[in-house]
Order: C-alpha cells, then sequence, then structure tokens
C-alpha cells in the first residue's frame, strides 16, 4: 500500500517555494485518501546554527504553515522529528550502510558548506543519511519534494538497496520521488537561475508565507524580468528564465497548466500580468498567513498535536527500527 513521507525544515520562514513544491502537494496528496506522514525535520535544521528560541518558534510556525495550508492534523501524521527517537537511532545504521564518496557527491552539501568545508559540521556532511533515515523508518514509498531534493531521494534508493543487498534482505522498500507539477522548482523573484530560499540574504527575493497583501504586491511588481513581452507560445518561454518562473507561479497557484496560463496570458506585457499574478497571489496566500497567524496565537495546541502526531508516527517507525536491528545481528532487538 502507497505511504507518503514527507518533511520540512523549521530553519525560518516558509517561501512561497515551499508552499508549491512542498505544502500545497502535501494537501492534495492526504486528499487521495492516501496514507501521509509529515515531519517538522528540526534534526535536520540544526545541521546549521540555528538560535534555539528561534528553532522553537520556527518548528510551531512550521506546524501552523501546514495546518494552514490544509495538512489535516487528523488525516494525516503531523510531528516534530526530535520526538520520534527512531529517526536518529535508524539513521546511525545509515551512516554504516552509505559511503563517504557518495554523500562527497551530493550538491546541496557543496552549496550549503561553501568554500570552507572543512568547517561544516559532520551532520551536514550526513544529511542524506538522516532523510533515508526519514523516509525508510516509516517503509515510505512515495516522497512528495521539489526538484532540489531529487539527488537526496537517489542517495535514500542507494542505501536501501545496499542495505537489502548486504543483509540479503528484502527488507527497506526502493523509495519513488514524487516531482510533478508547474512549481517544482520556484525561482528567486531578482535572479532567474536561482532558487527561491528562505535563507536568501535578500527578502525582495521570495514570498514569505507571513507577507501581508502589499508586500506580495510590491515584491511581484519589483520582480526581474526582461524588456519583451510574454511570448505568445510555451517555446518562446525558453532563454527567458524569469518570464518563465513567473508563468509557473501563475500556473501553479492557479491549478493550471502551463499551456493553459499561455492562451490566457500570452503575448501580454508585464506591466499587465503582474498585477493579474499579483491578485492571484494576494488572493490564494492572504488566507494561509491570516489562519497561521491565529493558530500561533495558541501555541499549546500546536505543541498537544505535534505530542499526538509523535505518538502516532512511533507506533508505525518502532517496529521497523527493531526489525532492523534484528536483521543487523543487534542482541535484545525485537
Ligand atoms: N524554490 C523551491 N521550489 C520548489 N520547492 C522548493 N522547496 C524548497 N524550496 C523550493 C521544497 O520545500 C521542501 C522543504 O525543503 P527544506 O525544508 O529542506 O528546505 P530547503 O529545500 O532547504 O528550502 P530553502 O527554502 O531553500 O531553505 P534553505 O534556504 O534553508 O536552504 C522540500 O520539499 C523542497 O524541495
Amino acid at each position: 500500500t502507497p505511504r507518503v513521507f514527507s518533511g520540512i525544515q523549521p530553519s525560518g520562514g516558509l517561501t512561497l517555494g515551499n508552499y508549491l513544491g512542498a505544502l500545497k502537494r502535501f494537501a492534495d496528496a492526504q486528499d487521495k485518501g492516501i496514507e501521509t506522514i509529515y515531519c517538522m525535520v528540526d534534526l535536520h535544521a540544526i545541521t546549521v546554527w540555528q538560535d534555539p528560541a528561534k528553532l522553537r518558534h520556527a518548528t510551531r510556525e512550521l506546524c501552523a504553515g501546514f495546518i494552514a495550508s490544509g495538512v489535516d492534523p487528523q488525516k494525516s501524521i503531523l510531528f516534530n522529528q526530535s520526538q520520534v527517537a527512531e529517526h536518529a537511532q535508524m539513521a546511525w545504521i545509515f551512516n554504516c550502510v552509505a559511503r563517504m564518496g557518495w554523500m562527497k557527491r551530493m550538491t546541496q552539501f557543496k552549496d550549503k558548506a561553501g568554500k570552507n568545508a572543512e568547517n561544516a559540521s559532520l551532520g551536514l556532511f550526513g544529511y542524506p543519511a538522516l532523510m533515508a533515515a526519514d523516509i525508510l523508518v516509516y517503509h515510505a514509498t512515495h516522497v512528495p519534494v521539489g526538484e532540489d531534493q531529487k539527488q537526496h531521494l537517489e542517495l535514500t534508493r542507494d542505501i536501501a538497496m545496499k542495505f537489502n543487498h548486504d543483509y540479503g534482505v528484502d527488507f527497506f522498500p526502493i523509495t519513488e520521488p514524487v516531482i510533478e507539477g508547474a512549481a517544482t522548482r520556484v525561482m528567486s523573484l531578482r535572479d532567474g537561475s536561482k532558487k527561491m530560499s528562505k535563507s536568501d540574504p535578500s527578502d525582495m527575493s521570495r514570498i514569505n508565507l507571513t507577507d501581508d497583501a502589499d508586500t506580495i504586491a510590491k515584491k511581484i511588481r519589483k520582480a526581474k524580468t526582461d524588456p519583451e513581452p510574454l511570448p505568445s507560445e510555451v517555446e518562446g518561454l525558453e532563454n527567458r528564465p524569469e518570464a518563465r518562473n513567473l508563468i509557473n507561479i501563475f500556473a501553479a497557484l492557479s491549478d493550471q497548466t502551463v499551456d493553459q496560463v499561455m492562451a490566457e496570458v500570452g503575448g501580454k506585457a508585464f506591466s499587465e500580468f503582474k498585477p493579474m499574478l499579483a491578485d492571484l497571489a494576494v488572493a490564494q496566500m492572504s488566507p494561509i498567513s491570516t489562519e497561521m497567524s491565529r493558530l500561533m496565537q495558541d501555541t499549546a495546541e500546536i505543541d498537544r498535536i505535534l505530542e499526538a502526531g509523535a505518538d502516532r508516527a512511533r507506533a508505525i517507525a518502532a517496529p521497523i527500527l527493531q526489525r532492523t536491528y534484528d536483521i543487523v545481528g543487534m542482541v535484545g532487538a525485537r
């Protein structure tokens, strides 16, 4: 039976990229009647420095973001990674399965460690092994993510295959990444070749889930574009990354294909298209930000939701971890 797992780091505010590439699709998967498990991955967040008070706030705010985006904690399992110890325990096993050479090839490590890789945390280097543990400790079969996570998902498959092979078992499933829709890679509003990211120093490069209507409209008005009007055909978007990005965002926000959007707005000047996009973004995003602030007024309730979710998650993960320990040869495994 299909089981979906995915996670988001509480490493700052949520962006339109996180919403379109992850949250919105998490809610869609849940409504297809599949078992869905969603996690605030705080253990991943601390692979780079996090101020403890901010981490606590960001974790609760992320939980509010999930719920405001339509993830229902009754239908889906919604919890915080560090509350389910099995993630870290499984990650240790996978640290011993994964190879140094595999990790060294990860482009996200190279991007995040920058020039001074010697000074990066060991956790940042081993990040993909923890991610594999997150997924495989539930025997998840499908992982909805953005394009940026594709390489990590391939590594999860490699770890599952090597474990199954080394121990001569058919135990871990080979997980399928689910990377689909018009917004698998939402780009920066300032640079069409960079992904929209919560850690970009320029706030104008992204739309935050907490931005108010005026801020959203202003950021779209000032988004970088080229001087030509929009092309009338989809093919004309080639080599125009900024135009392509705004069209993709429009398509994802309005649940249309890029072809449908082009039929509607092809040939228009940006001065005409941008206000349309701003109206659409405000209409879709402001109810989410309003609901997030309402939920954040009762953090005790958020903590209760996370705790109940952790109990449900543990009930699935604990027997899978015990079975893994048994396969590996640990005495006392149940
Ligand atoms: N720009 C994006 N377009 C589409 N999907 C995106 N995701 C992130 N950015 C985009 C998806 O959001 C989920 C959460 O990812 P994460 O918590 O691991 O954070 P991240 O990918 O590291 O996101 P950021 O915003 O870029 O954070 P920083 O700046 O801290 O690195 C994933 O499913 C991801 O694909």
